[in-house]
């Protein structure tokens, strides 16, 4: 009752931004996503008879009981669906640096729902696994795909319409994203925390809603008419919006340093100049920077002068969720 498989990590480019339900993981909002080739995790899961609770391994080490309870609270969602009350040791090898601004949750939801599934012995097709990593971490259930992903918000209260489906393959159309790691200061407020107070308290909230079903609309045809710059002024607008919503929640925060306005300025120079460039900012301080192939070389060496820039990461967009022998 072992299985093995490995699931990257991806970058929105309409955000997820606010729950309808916290216990299902029901979205307030549709998101698109890339999935993107360079980091990812690796999540092998054996159901044991012996063994008396579960065993959760990071990069080699025992995780404490808080990091353990997640992962059998997630599991339990699985064992009820399968009806076998086995508990199970997990190894999970992360391939993401948290540093660069990327969250660990949706690659290691998304590696960790296919390999349990697998493990106790449900044959699931790939809708399936995108709702139950779903209720790992929101952002997981994208993972799932390759490419350019929907996370469809569904309407349904107990969630069996909302799960992720693909726009297009991650070989239809090559991008580049850049993500850019700044000097940071200030420990960041979670982005689940983040969320869940700017839905509760933020008067911007429902303008919000109102502008991402826009957005959406115009993202998905940009991405199928792979239309570069219809898509990345809508995604750094699109970025600007939800950042714009933390400012009137109570109390009011922000994710962004003054390092991470000057990438956004440089980014808009460029684009000034004619370089073809566009930003987003998830729930951090680091930026991320969507360009063609072509310009790729010429970005990164024009953000790197920026003595706030600590390492740009380039990536492609990367495959779907794999099962690994
Ligand atoms: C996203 N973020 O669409 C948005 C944009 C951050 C900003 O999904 O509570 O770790 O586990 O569902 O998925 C990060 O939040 O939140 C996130 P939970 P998650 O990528």
């Amino acid at each position: 009752m072992k299985a093995a498989a490995k699931a990257h990590t991806n970058i929105a480019l309409i955000k997820y931004w606010g729950k309808r339900d916290e216990q299902l993981f029901l979205p307030t909002n549709s998101s698109i996503s890339l999935t993107l080739d360079k980091f990812y995790t690796e999540t092998s899961v054996a159901f044991d008879p012996e063994l008396d609770t579960d065993q959760f391994f990071l990069n080699g080490q025992q995780a404490d009981q808080k990091e353990t309870a997640k992962i059998t609270s997630f599991l339990d969602r699985i064992r009820i669906m399968s009806g076998k009350s086995l508990y199970a040791k997990i190894d999970s090898e992360n391939h993401v640096p948290t540093a660069a601004g990327f969250a660990s949750s949706a690659s290691g939801f998304a590696a960790l729902a296919t390999a349990a599934t697998k493990a106790i012995g449900l044959d699931l097709d790939d809708r399936k696994l995108s709702q139950i990593a779903r209720q790992g971490s929101g952002s997981a259930s994208r993972s799932i795909f390759g490419g350019y992903v929907e996370w469809q918000k569904g309407e349904k209260n107990d969630g069996s319409d909302c799960y992720a489906l693909p726009i297009l393959g991650e070989q239809a159309w090559d991008l580049r994203i850049l993500s850019v790691e700044v000097t940071t200061k200030e420990k960041k407020i979670l982005s689940r925390e983040g969320m869940k107070r700017t839905v509760e308290t933020s008067p911007f909230y429902s303008g919000w809603l109102e502008a991402v079903e826009k957005d959406l609309i115009t993202a998905r045809a940009a991405i199928k008419a792979t239309d570069f710059e219809k898509l990345g002024h809508v995604v750094e607008a699109n970025a600007l919006k939800m950042h714009a919503t933390t400012l009137g929640a109570n109390p009011p925060f922000m994710y962004w340093q003054s390092a991470t306005v000057e990438v956004l300025q440089e980014v808009q120079e460029l684009r000034a100049s004619g370089v073809e460039a566009y930003f987003t900012i998830d729930a951090g301080p680091n930026v991320k920077v969507l360009c063609k192939p072509e310009d790729e070389a010429k970005i990164m060496e024009k953000l790197s002068l920026l003595p706030v820039v600590r390492e740009i990461h380039p990536c492609r967009p990367g495959p779907g969720i794999s099962y690994l022998s």
